[in-house]
């Protein structure tokens, strides 16, 4: 007798089964990965990863341009929940390369065994509230639901491509890419005509690598940006081990300090010292390079007159390296305040500018009108391209969230809701989406700090919080609207303390979209004192929560002074 159709009546139930699930978490990427190793592992949760890519990496599947690599030090790049996986894992540079990242991710995936709970090749094209059921029901692009009391989102805060909307762009008759879509198999890029769209971070990583390959590399530069160089190298065998003995100390530095990496800011004000002794700092910083420089003085993004030190000390640098006066003064006519955008760090970037096979073409000056059959014309001339690279950022922060067609309670889409800008508690919840939980969601530090150090903290506290749900029976957990309004300001008023703001066209405004709405999305209260926030909230019995209809207040006003 054959089992065939008992076996397949067995396949249907398991598949049944594993559709009605406790946690539907969106998303294998660092976050995605830990929550569901959390919930699987030391809850005893029925979770499922649904992840759009065909491998785990989230961030890191897609952007595989030339010269992708992390500006974190790859030794504070990694989980730090598990002693296993830093003894056992081995970085090889000072910063991670794109497929040494995706590596680890898969090594961290394999150890945990985390596998067989992540379904790849599954979009999510909407997730409903189901209230009287208390359930999500979460449909993909191929058409299966699954339903969960949970709905946790690990989407990424820089995973949705921005592709301006130049006219002429579809008519073009040579390839265009962008560099958060670029295709697995690569591009032959050898000795053609490239036009490389944005200077960003990821645009300055792609310049060098892209020239060394290219015929000719034409960089369109809508904003001229710092860049500070990353001094990549090797890591030594004595680095490695002593990262690996001190794994505890790091830890304790990555979240004592500001944003997560495993420095902290120095104590002192630009203005304490002398202006030899200043240059002599900025000029010591250079040479270590990276991030570090960012935080020689503690008041760079909160005194203008201090931030134009380190300013003019980086224009400085532009000018000195780059050989033709009309590039350089192209290259250091910035138009913002030091770390005001996200500041890159490069490998050669200015560098490239020197090259014969590389020129500028300052759009401020000369816009582009459109893209054409042959290439890209500006208000000047047409630049005749085979390639258009678009470094062109994302929909930071809330596209990937937006695209997952959302609906809460009352059938409201979260896109009415946030329709004037994102609003939510601590990053974590939306008033009106019970028991969803947004990982590195907007108004937390999420893009400010150091990414793990910022995803296992969200992690941890969802975890605890649905720990303590499931033990005490709670069926819902949503923010109330008074802690959401509160948190916004409080959002606010750390933004407008800050220099950050200054930069009006940041994509931390959500300025490179457009139609987007203006509204600062991180935290810039620094991840130690958020961590501590969210530790208090936590403690006095989640206030600002509603659980189950009853709410506990709204804490704000007092948590804010948790720990300065
Ligand atoms: P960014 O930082 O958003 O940079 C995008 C770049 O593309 C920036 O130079 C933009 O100029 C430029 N841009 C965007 N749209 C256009 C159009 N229409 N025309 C010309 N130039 C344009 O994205 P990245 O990918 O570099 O970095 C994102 C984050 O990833 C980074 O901060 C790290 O956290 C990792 P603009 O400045 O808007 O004038």
């Amino acid at each position: 007798m054959s089992d065939g159709p008992t076996l397949a009546r067995l396949q249907a139930a398991e598949l049944r089964d594993n559709r009605d699930l406790d946690a539907v978490i969106v998303g294998a990427g660092f976050s995605g990965m830990y929550q569901l190793h959390l919930l699987r592992d030391r809850l005893g949760l029925k979770a499922r990863v649904l992840e759009r890519g065909n491998g785990v990496g989230g961030t890191w599947y897609w952007n595989r341009y030339p010269g992708a690599r992390c500006d974190s030090e790859s030794h504070s790049y990694s989980y730090y929940f598990s002693d296993a996986l830093l003894q056992e894992w081995e970085w090889s540079e000072r910063y991670p390369q794109q497929p040494e990242i995706v590596r680890y991710l898969n090594f961290a995936a394999d150890k945990l065994d985390l596998k067989r709970d992540i379904q790849l090749d599954t979009t999510v094209t909407a997730a409903r509230y189901d209230e009287a059921a208390n359930r999500w029901r979460v449909e993909t692009e191929s058409g299966e639901t699954f339903t969960a009391k949970y709905l946790i989102t690990a989407v990424g805060c820089l995973s949705s491509a921005n592709v301006p909307d130049i006219p002429g762009r579809d008519r073009f008759q040579g390839k265009w890419y962008h560099t958060g879509q670029w295709p697995h198999e690569g591009v032959d890029l050898g000795g053609k005509r490239v036009g490389q769209v944005g200077t960003g971070s990821t645009g300055i990583q792609a310049v060098p690598v892209i020239a060394a390959e290219a015929g000719h590399l034409t960089v369109f530069q809508r904003t001229a940006n710092y860049s500070i160089p990353a001094q990549n190298g090797p890591l030594s065998s004595e680095f490695k081990a002593w990262a690996k003995k001190n794994a505890d100390e790091i830890r304790r530095t990555m979240y004592a300090s500001t944003n997560g990496h495993p420095f902290l800011m120095a104590e002192r004000n630009v203005f304490d010292v002398s202006a030899e002794e200043r240059r002599a700092i900025y000029e010591k910083a250079w040479q270590v390079g990276g991030l570090r420089f960012r935080a020689v003085f503690q008041d760079l993004l909160l005194d203008k007159a201090a931030n134009d030190t380190a300013a003019e000390f980086l224009k400085s640098k532009i000018r000195e390296i780059v050989t033709d006066p009309q590039k350089a003064e192209a290259l250091s006519d910035i138009d913002h305040p030091f770390a005001t955008k996200r500041p890159p760090i490069d490998t050669g970037y200015f560098e490239a500018f020197n090259r014969d096979n590389v020129s500028l073409v300052n759009l401020r000056k000369t816009p582009i009108i459109e893209i054409t059959e042959k290439g890209i014309r500006t208000s000047e001339k047409e630049y005749e391209l085979d390639i258009i690279v678009f470094a062109t950022g994302f929909d930071a922060m809330t596209g990937s969230l937006l695209k997952l067609g959302i609906v809460g309670r009352d059938g409201v889409p979260l896109s009415t809701a946030w329709e004037a800008g994102p609003r939510t508690y601590l990053g974590l919840q939306v008033a009106g989406f019970p028991n969803m939980f947004t990982i590195t969601g907007p108004g937390s530090p999420s893009v400010l700090c150091n990414m793990p150090v910022a995803i296992e903290q969200h992690v941890e506290w969802v975890t605890n919080c649905i720990e303590r749900m499931e033990e005490k029976g709670v069926e819902r957990i949503e923010p109330d609207e008074q802690a959401v309004s509160d948190w916004v300001d409080h959002v606010n008023d750390t933004a407008n303390a800050t220099l950050l703001p200054q930069a009006g066209h940041s994509w931390y405004l959500g300025a490179n979209v457009p139609g987007k709405p203006r509204v600062f999305m991180p935290y810039a209260g620094g991840m130690a004192r958020y961590r501590g926030i969210c530790d208090g909230i936590a403690a006095s019995g989640y206030e600002g929560f509603v659980m189950d209809g009853e709410t506990a207040g709204s804490p704000i006003a007092a948590a804010v002074n948790i720990s300065g």
